[in-house]
């Protein structure tokens, strides 16, 4: 039942809605952003992203999702400055026909505007896949992107073919790596230091993804890695329980 159509009745009928993984400074144990990932919530049950994503991906229907994520983010943002006063960076997945799509840097610049959110609030995620399709539009969308403010991470990296030459050029703030290095910690660590290396040479913030065990952790921060995310410190959470994490944990 993940047609189009049903897709088209989701957002229309607002059954999206998003849930905010933390992401830690892993040496003072404390949330300093989150990532959103998006639910479909119907008939009472929660639909996870793997089993509509791709459908809307191959549809184009990805592309009014992609819009309702970047407005929905905003507002919660907006909410958290009113409501907390607390300002910790959204990053956002972005897909890859999204990232081709020509108003997608518009479109991020009209809601950070319209909700009145720095756009250093805002991070876009894009796989290193999506990033490597197309190199000179890769870099032309960056660059407007960053001069505009918004932050930007590679996504997943390590699992696509990056040119290592091309990566240099791309202005970008972030790499996260694949959550299939840090599983392999403390044992295989031969990928997660080469990515720690690179990025420390690049002078990029390096994000660990799918932290699953304290051995994991303690291999990551002996080895310089900044940032890290994964069910080791929280699943991804409803908004409430994340403002109620956050608040906890300062
Ligand atoms: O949250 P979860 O692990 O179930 O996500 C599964 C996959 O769906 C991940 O690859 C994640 O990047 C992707 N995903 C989650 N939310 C979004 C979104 O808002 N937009 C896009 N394009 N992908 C998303
Ligand atoms: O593709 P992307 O990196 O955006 O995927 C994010 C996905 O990873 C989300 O669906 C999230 O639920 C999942 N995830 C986050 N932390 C962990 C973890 O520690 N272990 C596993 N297996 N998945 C995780
Ligand atoms: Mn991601
Ligand atoms: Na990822």
């Amino acid at each position: 039942l993940r047609t189009e159509a049903s897709l088209h009745d989701a957002l229309k009928n607002n059954e999206f809605l998003l849930y905010f993984q933390p992401k830690l400074d892993l040496q003072t144990g404390k949330i300093t952003a989150c990532e959103a990932l998006i639910r479909w919530h119907k008939d009472g049950r929660l639909i996870s992203p793997i089993s509509f994503i791709p459908v809307a991906e191959e549809t184009g229907i990805i592309i009014p999702i992609g819009r309702w994520v970047i407005e929905q983010s905003c507002r919660v943002l907006r909410d958290w400055q009113k409501k907390y006063n607390f300002a910790i960076p959204i990053a956002i997945n972005v897909a890859s026909q999204q990232f081709a799509d020509a108003s997608l840097v518009s479109d991020i610049k009209q809601m950070a505007l319209r909700y009145q959110i720095q756009p250093e609030l805002l991070e876009i995620e894009i796989t290193e896949t999506s990033l490597m399709n197309d190199i000179e539009l890769a870099i032309n969308k960056l660059e407007q992107l960053k001069s505009a403010g918004f932050g930007i991470a590679v996504d997943d990296f390590g699992t696509g073919y990056s040119s290592l030459s091309y990566l240099r050029h791309l202005p970008i703030t972030t790499m996260k790596i694949d959550r299939c290095f840090v599983s392999d910690l403390p044992g295989d660590s031969a990928i997660a230091s080469t990515i720690l290396m690179l990025g420390k040479q690049l002078n990029l913030t390096i994000v660990a993804e799918g932290i699953e065990n304290e051995m994991q952790l303690d291999w990551l921060k002996r080895n310089q890695c900044q940032i890290g995310q994964g069910f080791y410190f929280s699943q991804p959470l409803p908004q409430a329980e994340f403002e109620a994490l956050y608040i906890a944990n300062q």
